[in-house]
């Protein structure tokens, strides 16, 4: 536990510039931070981002950025593009510049406890958004914001159930997961497949990475269709993947929605668009405005105070009809 006396002791500390480690600091939102710890009161926090692979994560960032600046906290901002070993070098700069907490969101489970004993030993609270670690000695972080991800695909797999509990046919199923050992692909799939694999008509033929993206979730879309003729259903994981599906299911004279029936997570606006539109049928929502939250807890772990080690994000589900009604006032 960070005690205040840790921030004032960081606060007076020189600050130490980045030497070359080759940091993935380039976009750096900081505006005239010299790092260094809480000067003026002013916290400094120092965030990984996983990457810009999907419209959930602009809305993330966007969000974290604008949630910051009213806060009054001063972000150092980087993005990994989808690689833990940028994230880690990521990191390694925010310990060396002494940021007052260091906030990540991370691209896979595991992995991370060297790291993370590093930025331990500096006294630098850290605070999980988004994703989870495998870690097993939880004293390695404050606190783990973000959703319930098997909750998600529970969702997903019971509206499934629902929509074919009058009928006695197989059900064929391709699944398109998120990037491979990241906390939403293991914990999407998990929770999606306790739900249909407890009815025996419900088959998932094919499952792949899509890695979050449009360009992959078309592709590997493009690959199940080639090879089975008789896909019912796809659960793409995010919303992303599944517009991507969709081009590709149209490409081969399908109609989305219709022919095959698709579910993704997320509620982006482009997803919302697309479920309105009658090509997606059912979203789970997942929700990427935690910037708020997050600058609350930082200024709490800064502080010394207790915090809760999980703070779980709400979310809802939509259908067609749902989606055309929130549609206008969706903020992301
Ligand atoms: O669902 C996906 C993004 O970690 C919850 O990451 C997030 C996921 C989100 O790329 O679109």
């Amino acid at each position: 536990m960070l005690k205040r006396i840790s921030a004032l002791i960081l606060a007076g500390a020189t600050a130490l510039t980045m030497t070359g480690c080759g940091s993935s600091d380039s976009g750096d939102s900081s505006v005239g931070s010299s790092g260094g710890g809480a000067k003026d009161g002013k916290i400094v926090m120092g965030f990984a981002q996983v990457g810009a692979e999907s419209g959930w994560r602009t809305a993330n960032t966007k969000d974290i950025q604008e949630t910051a600046k009213e806060a009054g906290v001063d972000l150092k901002f980087s993005d990994a593009q989808q690689k833990q070993e940028n994230q880690i070098k990521a990191i390694r700069s925010y310990i060396q510049q002494k940021v007052d907490v260091i906030a990540f969101s991370p691209v896979v489970e595991s992995g991370w406890d060297t790291v993370l004993k590093e930025v331990q030993n500096a006294k630098i609270p850290v605070i999980l958004t988004d994703r989870a670690v495998d870690s097993q000695d939880t004293s390695l972080y404050k606190t783990f914001l973000g959703s319930d991800f098997i909750e998600e695909g529970k969702k997903a797999g019971q509206w499934l159930v629902d929509q074919y509990k009058d009928s006695k046919d197989d059900v064929n199923i391709v699944q398109l997961e998120g990037t491979t050992g990241s906390a939403p692909a293991n914990d999407r799939k998990s929770g999606f497949e306790e739900i249909v694999k407890a009815d025996p008509k419900f088959h998932i033929i094919a499952s792949q990475s899509g890695d979050f993206t449009r360009a992959k979730g078309k592709e590997v879309m493009e690959a199940f269709l080639k090879s089975n003729p008789d896909i019912d259903v796809l659960w793409a994981h995010n919303d992303d993947m599944g517009l991507g599906a969709i081009e590709a299911i149209e490409g081969a004279g399908k109609v989305p929605g219709k022919d095959i029936k698709i579910i993704t997570a997320d509620a982006t606006h482009d997803g919302m668009q697309a479920l309105a539109d009658g090509k997606i049928n059912f979203i789970v929502e997942c929700n990427p405005l935690m910037g708020k939250q997050l600058m609350d807890l930082a200024k709490k772990v800064v502080n010394g105070e207790q915090v809760p080690q999980r703070v779980v994000t709400e979310e809802t589900t939509f259908t067609q009809e749902q989606a055309k009604e929130v549609l206008p006032s969706r903020k992301y």
